[in-house]
């Protein structure tokens, strides 16, 4: 109810800006995805592609809750041990399922009665690792990959063959089961892991170097971009909700330069009490945050993003409560034709500006905030 109230008020019904509201076109047809969530971690389980280096990289789950002590016994601490990889390092084992027993069920392989090898390696530094096996065995191998304690080792993959891809982090013990897929496990495989030391992880991680970024890409590769209003927190001032950019609660402030170094964290498709159309578009370009404290009742917020100013994207603009989640609740929101936009405070309190992109036909921004 707050949302409608407020966005009509942004509409430009409230203020003196005599310049006509643009109407809104939706888009029904926009079905893009959300942007930037990197690789995701479903396996491929069909083990006939050969070339698995575009294959999606197998990284661990986020840890949950606080380490428990697990006792060192069971199948996967008695074991044989590769040791630690350095970067870009070959290994090529054979095993032999004649030493094997069966001790352990794959998650991928329920009611398969097979002896397994179990093997563990390390990495010097975090990377790439490329599991092959070349078996002589006909219906080749499945195989279960763990990381941890090997008491309790944690499930981060089970393939039914093929060789496979993972992100393996240094000081993580890593486990491999191997069993053969329709039991009476018997002969010789060799096994083979190559590693390739990665130039940072995790992805979308970064750090200050002076007013520039660099990013870790989904690649794990670094990338290095200028912060035109500065790097702090290890982002571009006003790239996220901890260094949003601070507004005095009245004046008028210029943010100008380039989008390079700016993240799309918000996008408000689907959030239709964001928009006083009641049209939501999705926003997926990268925005800049502003943080407006101490607002009270009667002042007046203006944003222009116009050509007139210099800036030539599609803005879309919002005010919301609190900044923590992907998804604060709007109090206020725009997109207008005229890429000026204002909001007349109904209720004294903090809030954030959310200066986000529908469309980015120009790698630079120009925005002019007022508050009086
Ligand atoms: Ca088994
Ligand atoms: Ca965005
Ligand atoms: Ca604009
Ligand atoms: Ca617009």
């Amino acid at each position: 109810m707050i949302a409608i109230v407020a966005c009509a008020a942004f509409a430009g019904g409230c203020g003196d800006d005599t310049e006509p509201t643009g109407s809104i076109t939706p888009n029904p047809n926009n079905t893009r995805p959300d942007a930037g969530t990197g690789a995701d971690t479903t396996p491929e389980a069909d083990g006939s592609d050969e070339d698995s280096s575009e294959d999606p990289d197998i990284t661990a789950p986020d840890a949950d809750g606080p380490d428990v002590d697990v006792p060192d016994e069971g199948p996967f601490c008695d074991t044989i041990n590769l040791g630690v990889l350095g970067p870009n390092e070959s290994i090529g084992t054979t095993f032999d399922f004649a030493d094997a027993s069966n001790e352990v069920q794959l998650s991928c392989a329920q009611g398969v009665v097979a002896k397994e090898i179990i093997v563990r390696f390390s990495v010097e530094q975090t990377s790439r690792i490329k599991i092959s096996q070349v078996s002589s065995i006909q219906h080749g191998l499945n195989l279960q990959i763990g990381r941890g304690a090997c008491g309790a080792p944690d499930e981060i993959a089970c393939f039914n063959g093929g060789a496979q891809n993972i992100i393996a982090e240094a000081g993580v013990d890593y486990f491999l089961t191997l069993e053969s897929a329709v039991g009476a496990s018997t002969g010789q495989f060799q096994l083979k892991l190559d590693s390739e030391a990665l130039e940072c992880y995790p992805a979308s991680s970064s750090t200050c170097d002076g007013d520039e970024v660099q990013r870790c890409e989904t690649g794990f590769e670094i990338a290095t971009y200028s912060c035109s209003l500065g790097c702090a927190l290890d982002s571009c001032a006003g790239d996220t909700c901890e260094n949003a950019i601070p507004m005095d609660p009245s004046g008028t402030m210029r943010l100008e330069g380039t989008l390079a170094g700016y993240r799309n964290n918000f996008n408000m498709r689907n959030r239709t009490e964001c928009f006083d159309s009641g049209y939501a578009l999705a926003t997926d370009g990268p925005e800049i945050l502003v943080a407006l404290n101490g607002l009270t009742v009667g002042q007046t917020v203006r944003v222009d993003a116009s050509e007139e100013i210099g800036d030539t994207n599609d803005n879309a603009v919002f005010i919301t409560k609190g900044c923590a989640s992907s998804t604060p609740e709007c109090v206020a929101g725009a997109d207008s034709a005229t890429e000026k936009y204002e909001w007349l405070v109904t209720e004294a309190g903090d809030y954030t500006l959310i200066i986000d992109l529908i469309s980015t036909s120009s790698p630079d921004f120009v925005y002019d905030i007022t508050i009086d």
